[in-house]
């Protein structure tokens, strides 16, 4: 996005352009703290139900949006819908989260079908047709998918997991098995954001997670180059709508990864230190984050010491307030109502 005509405080900041005060939205701004996000994941029952019903899931993008005017609404679905569209069986069980039919071995991959992803995901394309109309004309729409790395890392686990220890190995044993999984990925989510900005995403997110969990070597090769073969994608189509990276657990790694990769922006966890980031981030383009999602929990003079914190540090640059990591569902909605107006008013 280069100075094009907006009024969207979001996308002034992710172009570098001067804004009146920070822009903000929070990671997992819908979900399981909110009680009427309850409510109507209640009415959908299964999880993937909900991701694949438009009007439900157009319904619980808006819900943060109304109570805490973010400028940023994020498409409601979740990372692993691409494992299921390429015909992986995928679950989420309560209490114990996503279940997938691990792929385990080479023979596998040949299970994996492309040509099926569009019309799986057409119901996440009619979210986002439905949200472009829905929304107030000063927030801005994103959509998101998950890196090849961290979705290919449940896809081979099986679950969720500290480690991910399955993945690891078999990249390390097989490389060349494993890179036809992370191509099969690229390919995939390339397209998938492709259609998620042709049918009103206005700027995406790459989630990468796991990329913590990865030596140097193969940060490069599973995250880095992956996420830069994604972005010449995307930006093949549309040169103009921003790219932000999350490479959760990257450390000083983030430098690399925003110049290697030539996303617009990266969002930052909460192990990095804002006065790091302000100088050595911002000069190659802007940051989001990075609040720790316990401060929010705790509320109080904490949150506003850590919030006032990042805003100070990072606000005279290119900047969007958010978390470091999702919102947690022991959350009280009121510290975030509280943080939200901290920001309104801010201007230093
Ligand atoms: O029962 C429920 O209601 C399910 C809880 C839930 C929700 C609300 C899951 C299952 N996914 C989501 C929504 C979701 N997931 C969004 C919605 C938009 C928003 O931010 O409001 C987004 C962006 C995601 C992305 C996602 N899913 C990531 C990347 C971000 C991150 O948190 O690191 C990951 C790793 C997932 C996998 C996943 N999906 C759900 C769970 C519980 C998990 C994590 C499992 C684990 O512990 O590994």
């Amino acid at each position: 996005m280069t100075h094009s005509q907006t009024d969207k405080r979001f996308l002034k900041a992710l172009a570098g352009d001067p804004v009146d005060r920070p822009p903000y939205w929070f990671m997992r701004q819908a979900g399981r703290y909110l009680p009427e996000y309850q409510e109507v994941r209640k009415q959908a029952g299964d999880f993937l139900n909900l991701c694949y019903s438009p009007d439900l899931a157009c319904e619980v993008t808006l819900q943060p949006i109304r109570r805490y005017s973010t400028d940023a609404a994020i498409l409601f679905s979740d990372i692993l819908v691409v494992p299921d569209a390429l015909g992986q069986k995928v679950e989420y069980i309560e209490g114990t989260g996503p279940v997938l039919d691990r792929l385990e071995q080479a023979s596998d991959l040949d299970k994996l079908d492309v040509s099926r992803l569009h019309d799986h995901l057409a119901p996440v394309y009619e979210t986002l047709g439905k949200l472009s109309k829905e929304l107030p004309s000063d927030v801005a729409l994103i959509g998101f998918a998950g890196s090849p790395w961290t979705v290919a890392s449940y896809m081979v686990q099986g679950s969720g997991s500290k480690e991910f220890e399955l993945p690891r190995l078999w990249a390390l044993k097989e490389p060349k098995v494993f890179a036809r999984l992370i191509d099969v990925l690229v390919e995939a989510t390339g397209e998938y954001l492709v259609a998620q900005i042709r049918a009103g995403a206005e700027a995406v997110q790459l989630f990468d997670s796991w990329s913590g969990v990865l030596p140097p070597t193969a940060f490069r090769e599973l995250c880095v180059d992956p996420t830069k073969r994604i972005v010449s994608h995307i930006k093949a189509s549309y040169p103009d709508t921003p790219i932000i990276g999350f490479p959760r657990g990257a450390g000083a790694k983030y430098r690399s990864y925003f110049e290697t990769t030539g996303v617009d922006a990266v969002s930052l966890d909460t192990s990095v230190s804002p006065a790091w980031a302000a100088q050595t981030l911002q000069g190659i383009g802007a940051v989001q984050g990075n609040l720790d999602p316990l401060s929010l929990v705790a509320g109080g003079e904490v949150l506003v010491r850590e919030a006032a914190t990042i805003l100070e540090t990072l606000s005279s640059g290119p900047f969007i307030f958010n978390l470091g990591h999702g919102i947690v569902p022991q959350t009280p909605p009121e510290h975030v109502a509280m943080l939200a107006e901290l920001i309104r008013n801010w201007n230093d």
